[in-house]
């Protein structure tokens, strides 16, 4: 009963603090009905977020259509003169909300958040709130085609948004409305020049108004605060403005220390809080050298990486934040400091993940592949630009904005424009992009450069990863990563190959693509000057086109399952060079039975003093390792079953793998 009492109290606190801080965000997920437009008599009743691609979207015939998403409410709880919005965080790839009747608006991009105000035509009690969501093809909207499937729903959380009657905007392209631009970041210094656009205000009050910021540390400590009642236009709103400044701040340094800041903003009419938003946000330098790499901080600290695509099966897009969490443990376990997030913007509950673990991201539009050269495809572009960089603006992880993914056709003028947009929004941050042509004019436009290329899998042999990257370089432009590289596996196939399996076909061994990482990988990291390395990809992913590998419908280059159960060989591989904990994997487990040509044993460890034990008889391995990578060549295999232990030793303790592979000569 105690623990009631006090769960009640303490629900009541965060209501009137919520309440006196003048804004309340309620979510609004539970309850909604929805059919396919297809079967108008199929009406089920589902939570948010959902995803009505989450069992077909591994088919090529996947429903890409229209579907009909409602509910039913009342209207919340509310002070006179509030007012309500509705907030969703994204819907794949368009809606059409309407409230009681009446068209509120029709959003294009399936990744970005977009709001409405619902306040005028609210009624007390059973409103009906529809949202026509449509994932066909449009060709004046990105993606147009893609190597993923575009799931369909309403697959992110939509809260609704009860403020005060002048407030801060929600309206500017769905932003929080407060923006942190960031001036300095030493140890000795760092500040930050304030934004905070409000709204519903009359020209007296805004006189009135004052800004009062605060930023707080991890243990709640303020280290700045600031009063003020500057004013200025910003993306069209009245802006109130300060800047904040912190002696001796602990800066975010990606793994190393990602610390962070609490910035709270609260406009107040004399001591009377109005509205109040918190962000979290986090001093830092990113700076990219044409031969020294990246530095964070003025440390170097180039990427290794890996993209992410955000889809799971069974789910499709519409996935939890303990998916999001499982996730990133698996990119923390491999050791990576930096994610692609490709080829769209991703959920906020994960850019938030990122910020906390340090992560350094690319974060992208999904201009991907193909052009149209028309006004409306022009515009719904620039708008998920702008989208992406207001929603996403505070966030410290993020170091760039990449404008495309491998486009055909050379619009330059389009994404020079988006070049520049990126740059208007955004002065301190990089424009990136990535490209599989050597060629395009389209290269010269980013900031930073970045290519695609699959030497090993989808030509010649992984060890040209070396031309793939010298030709590239080029001492007169930009610097260069490598955004994406790789190899398709299943780990239900098996085999030792000297050259390519066909990218196409069915039997995609997994011993190939460690072997396609170890080389690539060795050629990479031998360049200090590629400022970045982003593996495609860390999970296998959804791709309805393909017909390939063990399971159609799937793009299979993922160093871990699509289900995330199985880390694959090439997981091991980055592990082993990556992350700092010891760890020793012998590769090639699932390789069972063997025959004669595929004798050789590898093993990965970050460890020293590595030997393995073959059915009772020790064994060192074959010279030196390679990133990594020991090898035994000659071990006496057992017809029958042959026990292996790798041993390996950090800091005088030793650690073990074991395994048993049969062997049929
Ligand atoms: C690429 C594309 C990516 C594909 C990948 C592949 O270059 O950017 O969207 O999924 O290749 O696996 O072929």
């Amino acid at each position: 009963m105690k623990k009631i009492l006090l769960l009640l109290a303490l629900a009541l606190l965060q209501t009137v603090s919520a309440r006196a801080a003048g804004r309340q965000v309620l979510p609004f997920n539970d309850g909604w009905s929805f059919y396919k437009m297809s079967a108008p008599g199929d009406v089920s009743d589902v939570d948010l977020p959902h995803c009505y691609n989450g069992v077909d979207g591994t088919r090529p015939g996947y429903y890409r259509g229209e579907a009909i998403y409602s509910k039913v409410f009342d209207a919340p709880e509310r002070g006179s003169g509030d007012r309500v919005f509705i907030r969703f965080e994204a819907v794949g790839f368009q809606a059409g909300v309407s409230l009681n009747g009446v068209e509120l608006g029709h959003h294009k991009g399936g990744f970005t958040a977009f709001c409405y105000e619902l306040t005028d035509l609210l009624r007390p009690e059973g409103n009906l709130l529809e949202v026509k969501v449509d994932n066909r093809k449009d060709m004046t909207l990105a993606p147009i085609n893609a190597d993923f499937t575009m799931f369909g729903g309403i697959y992110r959380p939509v809260s609704l948004l009860v403020l005060p009657k002048g407030h801060i905007t929600p309206m500017d392209y769905a932003s929080p409305g407060v923006y942190m631009e960031q001036l300095e970041a030493s140890p000795q210094m760092a500040s930050g020049a304030v934004k905070v656009l409000v709204d519903g205000f009359s020209q007296k009050q805004l006189g009135k108004l004052s800004l009062h910021t605060e930023l707080t540390d991890v243990n709640g400590n303020i280290v700045a605060r600031s009063v003020s009642d500057s004013k200025m236009t910003h993306n069209g709103f009245t802006a109130l403005v300060d800047t904040l400044r912190v002696v001796n701040p602990e800066l975010w340094d990606g793994r190393r220390s990602p610390a962070l800041y609490t910035l709270s903003a609260s406009l107040a009419d004399g001591d009377r809080i109005i509205d109040k938003v918190t962000q979290t946000v986090g001093f830092r330098t990113v700076t990219v050298d044409h031969d020294k790499g990246l530095s964070l901080n003025g440390r170097p600290n180039n990427i290794r990486g890996v993209n992410r695509h955000q889809d799971r099966p069974g789910k499709g897009w519409a996935i939890s934040e303990a998916d999001h969490l499982e996730d990133m443990e698996l990119i923390k376990e491999i050791g990576a400091n930096g994610i692609r997030l490709a080829h769209y913007p991703h959920a906020e509950f994960f850019y938030d993940l990122c910020d906390r673990e340090g992560m350094l991201v690319w974060a992208e539009i999904p201009f991907v592949e193909q052009a149209p050269d028309t006004e409306e495809f022009a515009a719904s572009t620039k708008s998920q630009l702008i989208e992406l960089i207001r929603q996403n603006y505070n966030h410290p992880s993020i170091f760039c904005w990449s404008l495309f993914n491998e486009l055909g056709g050379e619009p330059v003028a389009l994404v020079s424009e988006l070049n520049d947009i990126a740059h208007a929004e955004d002065a301190g941050r990089y424009t990136t992009a990535a490209s599989n042509s050597d060629n395009s004019p389209l290269n010269d436009i980013p900031d930073i450069m970045a290519y695609n290329t699959y030497p090993g899998w989808y030509w010649a042999d992984p060890a040209t990863m070396q031309y793939a990257i010298d030709w590239k370089y080029r001492p007169d432009k930009q610097p260069l990563a490598i955004s994406e590289y790789g190899a398709g596996a299943s780990v239900k196939h098996h085999g030792i190959l000297t050259e390519h399996p066909e990218p196409g076909g069915e039997y995609h061994p997994e011993e190939w693509q460690a072997t396609v990482h170890e080389i690539n990988y060795r050629e990479i990291d031998k360049r200090d000057f590629v400022w970045g390395t982003f593996v495609w990809n860390m999970f296998d992913f959804a791709s309805a086109g393909r017909t390939e590998g063990d399971t159609h419908g799937m793009n299979d280059k993922g160093l871990v399952t699509y289900d995330r159960a199985t880390p694959k060989d090439a997981f091991y591989f980055y592990k082993a060079n990556w992350n700092d904990e010891p760890m020793v994997h012998i590769s090639g487990k699932r390789f069972s039975p063997r025959r004669e040509d595929a004798r050789q044993v590898k093993v990965y460890t970050n460890c020293d003093g590595i030997y393995l034990i073959h059915n009772g008889v020790r064994y060192y391995p074959d010279g030196n390792p390679q990133a990594h990578v020991y090898t035994w060549d000659n071990i006496p295999w057992a017809d029958g079953d042959n026990r292996f232990t790798a041993h390996a030793t950090r800091d005088g303790k030793t650690i073990y793998d074991n395994c048993i592979i049969s062997y049929n000569k």
